[in-house]
């Protein structure tokens, strides 16, 4: 069996996407997500000049081979784009491969570890009130985890808030937009969010909380002190992690649960973490950290480690990447948490797919392969815009902790 043909389908159905297909001489062929957000075209480049000539005539079965070939064969290793490039080649045999045993990924993974995958959603709004409405409309969907977002008083906007609400996304603009960011102002109004919410809604739901890399360690540890009554699920990128050690700092002061991972792309970004229990979840995704095959090694080590995973799963992963990923869940041991945020009707149109929503947890039916498919026609009736992520400045003008 062999590959004869690898196509880049770039979509912006409400937001890019792009996917790669790669058809079989047999005619099976298989997809994988490949979207890089602000930065898709990059990707789209590395595929079509880079990959797919590598890729004809090969044997798609060869998965883990394919995976040594383009990670250790090209001499630069790592980075987002290489690693988003390779895995939407992995989540492309991975498809192939399931669709040729006639079986749903999950099955070949070593199948079910669980019924379903506990989702959580996104409750955020401009002020407490409105954030607590927001978190009342996902009980009363029937969402076991919820994140809360809510705009910093003082502040003109902030990221992570959005007048969208069920389909938030935050790449806004054809030029980066920039948001005003006060450490001191969030820090004092974040723990009455949450004050609020638990004397709302008791402690029955799983709340937890996005900071996006906006702290220094100690004001990251200043925080998860002042959200342990609250008991969070836990508190997501609390400081970036180019130094894997700020997570000690934190550690030593904080027993809220930190999680950290959603722009890693490679194992060794998240080594120290794991294995020096810095942190209690890792939110590597099959789409930015070089594929299935990648991701169960990270798993794998956490599982090692008492850390289990919460993958990234905003609405720059395409359904493609959700149902890769739910196939991922479904199958290791260590699984904690996926984000699941919804895909407008024109995103899930263009990606046809298996999986559904029901009681707070997301479920795949036994279709064989990832369970997810791609409209050609109604892709292309979507041309791509150029769309980036705001960028934060400190009061003065500076740019400085993230
Ligand atoms: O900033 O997906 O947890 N989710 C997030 C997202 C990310 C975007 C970046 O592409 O932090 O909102
Ligand atoms: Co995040």
């Amino acid at each position: 069996m062999k590959i004869i043909e690898g196509k880049l389908i770039v979509t912006c159905p409400g937001r890019n996407f792009v996917t790669l297909k790669l058809i079989t001489d047999e005619g099976v062929y298989g997809i994988g997500d490949a979207t890089l957000n602000g930065r898709e075209k990059a990707v789209v480049s590395y595929l079509e000049d880079h990959v797919v000539p590598c890729l004809i005539g090969r044997d798609p079965q060869q998965i883990e081979d394919v995976w040594q070939y383009l990670y250790r064969g090209a001499y630069w290793r790592r980075g987002p784009v290489t690693m988003t490039a390779i895995a939407a080649v992995d989540m492309a045999l991975w498809d192939i491969k399931a669709k040729l045993a006639n079986m749903p990924l999950y099955q070949l993974l070593g199948g079910r570890c669980r019924d379903g995958v506990m989702v959580y959603g996104h409750a955020n709004g401009e002020t407490v009130e409105e954030t607590l409405s927001e978190v009342e409309k996902y009980i009363g969907l029937g969402y076991k985890a919820i994140r809360l977002q809510t705009g910093v008083p003082g502040m003109k906007s902030t990221y992570g808030v959005s007048k969208d609400k069920m389909y938030y996304e935050p790449a806004d603009n054809e030029l980066p937009t920039e948001n005003l960011w006060s450490t001191e102002k969030y820090l004092d109004s974040l723990p009455k969010l949450f004050e609020k919410a638990r004397t709302k809604f008791g402690f029955d739901h799983h709340f937890l909380h996005d900071v996006h890399h906006r702290l220094t360690p100690i004001e990251a540890a200043r925080l998860g002190k002042s959200l342990e009554p609250y008991r969070l699920f836990w508190m997501e990128d609390a400081v970036v992690a180019d130094n894997q050690e700020s997570f000690r700092l934190i550690r030593q002061h904080t027993v809220t649960p930190l999680a950290v991972g959603e722009i890693f792309s490679s194992i060794h970004d998240c080594r120290n973490l794991i294995t020096e229990q810095l942190i209690d979840y890792i939110r590597c995704t099959v789409v930015h950290a070089g594929g299935i095959t990648h991701l169960r090694k990270i798993a794998a080590l956490a599982d090692l480690y008492n850390v289990r995973t919460g993958c990234h799963g905003a609405t720059d992963l395409s359904p493609v990447s959700m149902a890769a990923a739910l196939n991922f869940d479904l199958s290791i041991p260590n699984f904690g948490v996926q984000e699941y945020m919804r895909h407008t009707k024109e995103t899930d149109e263009v990606f046809p797919h298996s999986y559904s929503f029901k009681n707070g947890y997301l479920n795949l039916s036994d279709r064989p392969g990832l369970g997810v498919d791609i409209d050609e026609k109604l892709a292309a009736k979507y041309p791509y815009k150029r769309a980036y992520l705001p960028v934060n400045r400190l009061e003065d003008g500076s740019m400085y902790n993230w």
